[in-house]
């Protein structure tokens, strides 16, 4: 991997895979940055992330603590070295591929995984030690893991213009005073309680709400993450503390693909392995890069790239997952491979995701001012509209199962309904059909256009100027 291309300069192309700048090139101040210098970092990061450029910020130390690899920063960090902590086991990871093969068919034989029924079951290449003990095991040779997706307790080191890229949170926050849930049976006493206490906006969250906002990977030395794409169609922000990563970002070749299932089966060929994708496939893929990504350096990945990681030194990076409008196209197009091949292409389960999409959707008459691309909101709308077909695959991951009358699918439902007013107000003013065939073919089948490219036409969302949901009723 550390042999691959670098991605910061330009291959025979004349592109660069990553978009790079020194933040000190556009901020007086990086740690202080004014509205304007503030609103050009990000105009700049969004409109590449939009055509599926990754982009690196250099220069940008995290605020906060300077936490490193050791016992005393992890313990005011965590807060316990007593805590259990659940990783990932290299020796396990390669002992669990071994049996699959051993049984008679490998990562890349899916009929075989599927038919097998095994898709979703949660490979046996974990690990669970004290945080303590994982962390002494940094230095043993019989252990080599990684700590993934372990959420922070402490968001202070979070970069501002990741903050300001949280549109799931905006978004929440704007829809904090809508009670959307659907009423519980009349007449019953749970209807009166309800009635009675007058609720004001969600009442019940997934934690994975908040969490998927940061996390932090703590990882031993000499593991390697294999190629996928980060789940539930996120953006994905990542920042090294102490120690270094090489980061492989693999942009797969999209054009002359005609059909959704063809776009899928090329994502779910980029997760072979490096070797086998370059000698077997090297036509698939479009550029190919690697990154060393030491302190100071944020890399901030646009939904659906494809990417390997070698950490070759005791790690502690933290990232997290934002959603943005102008990205709904690429979050689109990575859900939807994941629900074909999900089992393959990712590593982990969001449950929030299409709650957080929906609320996207509710809070736009917030933005009725503002520009939004046709093609984002299309894929946007299908998300909303369709949104039973972008579940994840969460079979057998110890997903949070909830009663289907209790309150938390009622906050659900009633969002989703109402997400579907709004998605449709647009539709109707923009002269767009809005029945799932026709967003299919318009989303789904863009001979000729590059699937990354928001496109240059625009939705006009004065409609929801003077918008108001109409009573959804169970
Ligand atoms: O640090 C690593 O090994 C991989 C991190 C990553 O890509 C992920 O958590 O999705
Ligand atoms: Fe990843």
């Amino acid at each position: 991997m550390a042999a691959a291309p670098d991605a910061l300069n330009p291959d025979e192309s004349g592109e660069a895979l990553v978009f790079s700048f020194d933040i000190n090139s556009m901020c007086c101040d990086s740690m202080y940055p004014t509205p304007d210098e503030s609103s050009k970092v990000v105009a700049r990061v969004k409109e590449k992330l939009a055509i599926g450029v990754p982009v690196l910020i250099r220069g940008f130390k995290l605020p906060g603590p300077q936490y490193k690899f050791d016992r005393p920063s992890m313990e005011q960090y965590k807060s316990s070295l007593h805590n259990p902590v659940v990783f990932q086991d290299a020796a396990k990871r390669s002992k669990y591929v071994r049996s699959l093969k051993d049984a008679g068919y490998n990562s890349s034989d899916d009929e075989a995984a599927e038919s097998s029924g095994d898709e979703g079951t949660p490979p046996k290449i974990y690990g669970e030690l004290p945080l303590g003990e994982f962390i002494d095991k940094a230095t043993s040779t019989r252990i080599c893991g990684n700590l993934l997706d372990s959420y922070a307790p402490d968001h202070s080191g979070m970069p501002w213009f990741i903050g300001l890229m949280n549109e799931q949170n905006h978004a929440m926050f704007q829809n904090r005073l809508y009670n959307l849930a659907l009423p519980c049976k009349a007449g019953t006493k749970r209807r009166k309680l309800e009635d009675a206490a007058e609720l004001a906006g969600p009442q019940l969250m997934h934690p994975d709400t908040y969490q998927l906002v940061m996390w932090d990977l703590i990882t031993h030395g000499g593991f390697v993450s294999h190629t996928h794409h980060d789940a539930g169609g996120a953006a994905t922000w990542m920042a090294i503390r102490d120690g270094a990563k090489f980061w492989t970002l693999i942009k797969m070749k999209t054009d002359g693909l005609v059909s959704r299932e063809q776009v899928q089966q090329r994502f779910k060929r980029a997760t072979k392995s490096l070797p086998k994708l370059l000698e077997k496939y090297h036509d698939e893929v479009e550029q190919i890069g690697t990154v060393c990504l030491v302190p100071g350096d944020i890399l901030i990945q646009p939904p659906n790239i494809m990417h390997c990681v070698y950490t070759p030194v005791k790690t502690v990076a933290t990232g997290g997952h934002f959603y943005c409008y102008d990205l709904c196209h690429l979050t689109e197009l990575s859900l939807d491979i994941d629900r074909k091949y999900g089992h393959v292409t990712t590593n982990q389960a969001h449950p929030s995701v299409l709650r957080l999409i929906g609320n996207l959707a509710l809070a736009l008459p917030n933005r009725w001012d503002k520009p939004l691309r046709k093609i984002p909101f299309l894929a946007l709308a299908l998300m909303v509209l369709d949104s039973n077909k972008y579940e994840g695959n969460s079979k057998g991951q110890g997903s949070a199962q909830y009663y289907p009358q209790g309150r938390y699918m009622r906050e659900i439902k009633g969002e989703s309904a109402y997400a579907k007013q709004v998605i449709n107000c647009v539709l109707d003013f923009n002269g767009i059909p809005g029945d799932v065939p026709s967003m299919h073919s318009l989303i789904h089948k863009r001979p000729g256009k590059d699937i990354n490219s928001p496109g240059d036409e625009y939705v006009d969302l004065s409609c929801l100027k003077s918008f108001e949901f109409v009573s959804v009723v169970q």
